[in-house]
Order: C-alpha cells, then structure tokens, then sequence
C-alpha cells in the first residue's frame, strides 16, 4: 500500500492492519468507522473467530465537524502518539496503549477500549464511577508534574516543550474557547431562548477581561505537558477503570487547564440533569455525586502532587517556604477560571456537547444551558476567591440556588 497520505476507507484499513502483521492474513476482519468526534476518522477493526480488536485512528486533513474548507494540521497525529506513549510511561493503565504510528498516514493502531463507554454518555445515563475520581487525580499528578520544570532539568523540560508546539490546534482553542463565544462571531450557534443572556454576557466588560486573562495564561503559560481537550467525550470508563484519550490538543501550557477541563464537563452535566431528570431526588443524588468527585479528584491530585513535589523537588528555590502550597492555589484558580469559559464555550460556541443538545424540550434546555452560562461566569469572575476545592463547589450550589 502507498504511504502517500490519503483518508483510508473502510477496506483499506483492513488491508493496513493485515499487511502489518495486526492480524493474520486469512483473517475475516470487520471494521467499522465509529469516529463521532469533531476531527477524525476511527475504525474499530475485530476478528470474530479470535476475538482480537483494535483501533486505527487517522488523522483527516480538515476538521470533520466542519468540513473540508478548514484545513487542520496533520502533525496532530504525531503529537497524539508521542503525548500518549509518554502519559502511558508517566501514568501506566490510564491511557489506551500504543501499538503503531505511521507518520505518512498520519494515524495510530491503538488498543480497543470498547469494554468501555464514553464517560459523557456515562453521565448522561447518571453512572456512577466509583473509581474515576482516584484515577483522575493520578493521571492529573503524574503527567503534570513529571513533564514540568519541577522535575525535568531545564534542557530537557525545553526540548519536551520544542517537540510539542501545537501552534493550529492552540488556535482552535484560542478562538473556540476564549474569543468567539465573547463576541458575535461567525463560529457561534445557540439556542434562540437564551439570546437575551448571550448578549448580556456579550455586554460584560469584567467577564471578557477576566476571560482575556485566561486567554493569554492558555496562550503564555507553559507549565506542563497538558492533554489540552479533556472533556469527558476524552474519558472512557468502566466500573473500575478510566482510559485518557484524543491528546491531539497536547503542548506546553498551565497545569490548570486539564483539571478545569475535568470539572467544566463534570459540571455541564451537572447543569443537564435540571432537564434530565425530573425527579428530584435522583437529580439531587448525581448532583451531589458530580460534586463529590470534583472536590476527590483535586484532593487527590493535590495530595499526589505534593508528595511527587517532596520526594523528588531538589531545588532550593522552589522549596522556599509557602511556595509549594502558592503554586498548587494558583493551578486551582487557573482550573477554576478554565472551568468558566469551556462551560460558556459550550453554550454558545461552535462546538456543543450531547449532554445539553439531547434535552429535546428547547425551554428545558433553555434553563440548563443558562444555569451553565451562570456557573460558567461565577467561575471566571470569582476564582480568585477560591483558597479549597470546598469553595468551588459552594460556588456551584450558590450559583444553583439563585
Ligand atoms: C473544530 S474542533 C472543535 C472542538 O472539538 C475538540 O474536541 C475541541 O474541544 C475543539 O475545540
Ligand atoms: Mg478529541
């Protein structure tokens, strides 16, 4: 087969997978193309006599959610392959594991993860994740402190931060997250019942300031290897098992961002059930489960951190006194404002999430997607009053009660 790159079809990648040696030769392959995400293709390869599957994910020279006239790097796929094998080393079980890249194809053969479910439908459905929080709060400390300046030398942590500059797909989260939904931009769709909110936020001139803030934190702050999407349509999981996937947004940028990611969709859900679910009792409970795990995973993100941070910080200067539990607050406030805008983004951006959208009554889900935008704004207006995760959620139930 050529390594020219070309979108493969469904056959193709049957032969890719056999040609490789994936699979034996004679194997009576299914595949099907299940990629519903907004970019890329995914074909989920099985053979029915041996029970063996896999995935190939490749990488598309445009985003599909918009089509062919916004062109998107390809260099995506190799940033997505080297973010996991190196998340894989850092924080092992907690990402799919890595079995081929093909840098021509633009696409990777990874392990098949489909014992487990996407975490948003998950939600939807009100599962509980016993062990999600404990997983998250692992992924979150490991992969953020070993690829900072807290333990790689200088040299290293540079050419780490060399090897990820991700300067299209910073872009698409420099406008989609922190510029278009402040403004009438093309890119925007939204829900005509809550026009009259989106146009007071339009009108907020300390919201769009403290948005510019976060903006340019994304944009300037190049504290870690970060996921850079990680919604929950990037989680999948099982009763006792959590998988990361799709770091294709991965570069250098503020630790808060993934953790502010984690609680932006935990928190979107949170806002949905008010129309999910009408009784109130059961609404109530996952509610509080929502809470509960956004206040576990930053405990123990915190906790893992400031271990790592004991254990192997040798630097004089970074273990001047009070600098450790400063520099934790600020990734907390960092999450907190993150939070805010991917949950207005979500709202009114370009790029909504199914939690919202499969609300069928416009009204009902004209009350969710306000509460989200209410929450969303608290969030930014208000992080820096956030000393404990305790305060977040406060703010949450505050902002709900209103
Ligand atoms: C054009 S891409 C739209 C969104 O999908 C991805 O998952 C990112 O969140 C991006 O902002
Ligand atoms: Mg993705």
């Amino acid at each position: 087969m050529s390594t020219t790159y070309r979108p493969l079809t469904e056959t193709d990648a049957v032969a890719y997978v056999k040609e490789r040696g994936f699979f034996p030769r004679d194997a009576a392959l299914t595949c099907r193309e299940i990629g519903d995400g907004n970019l890329n293709l995914v074909f989920h390869l099985v053979d029915p006599k041996s029970g063996q599957s896999l995935i190939l994910k490749q990488a598309l020279p445009y985003a599909r959610v918009v089509g062919e006239s916004w062109p998107l790097t390809l260099d995506r796929a190799r940033i997505e392959a080297e973010a996991l094998r190196i998340e894989g080393e850092l924080a092992p079980g907690l990402v799919p594991k890595v079995i081929h890249y093909d840098a021509d194809l633009a696409l990777t053969v990874m392990e098949d993860l489909s014992d487990h479910i996407v975490m948003r439908k998950g939600l939807m459905a009100r599962t509980v994740y016993p062990r999600f929080a404990e997983h998250m709060a692992t992924f979150l400390a490991r992969t953020l402190f070993f690829t900072s300046d807290l333990y790689l030398s200088p040299e290293e942590k540079k050419a780490k931060q060399r090897a990820f500059i991700n300067p299209e797909m910073c872009k698409i989260t420099e406008d989609l997250v922190f510029s278009h939904p402040y403004y009438n931009a093309d890119t925007n769709h939204f829900n005509p019942l809550i026009r009259d909110a989106v146009e007071a936020l339009w009108q907020n001139g300390a919201l769009k300031r403290e948005v510019a803030r976060l903006k340019e934190a994304f944009m300037t702050k190049a504290q870690a290897l970060i996921h850079g999407d990680l919604h929950t349509g990037s989680i999948m999981v099982k009763a006792d098992s959590t998988k990361v996937i799709d770091p294709e947004f991965a570069f250098y940028g503020p630790m808060g961002f993934d953790p502010g990611a984690v609680f932006a969709n935990l928190l979107l859900s949170y806002a949905s059930h008010e129309g999910h679910t009408p009784n109130e009792a059961e609404r109530r409970d996952f509610q509080a489960w929502l809470l509960e795990t956004i206040e576990a995973i930053w405990r123990g993100f915190a906790e893992q951190f400031a271990e790592l941070w004991a254990e192997h910080v040798k630097d004089e200067m970074w273990n001047a006194p009070g600098y450790r539990e400063a520099y934790l607050r600020a990734v907390l406030q960092d999450a907190v404002g993150f939070a805010g805008c991917k949950m207005m983004r979500r709202v009114i951006g370009l790029a909504h999430v199914a939690d919202l959208e499969t609300i069928p009554d416009p009204a009902v889900r004209a009350t969710c997607e306000k509460l989200a935008l209410a929450i969303g704004q608290a969030l930014v207006l208000r992080r820096e009053t956030v000393q404990r995760i305790e305060d977040l959620t406060a703010l949450v139930r505050d902002v709900a009660a209103e």
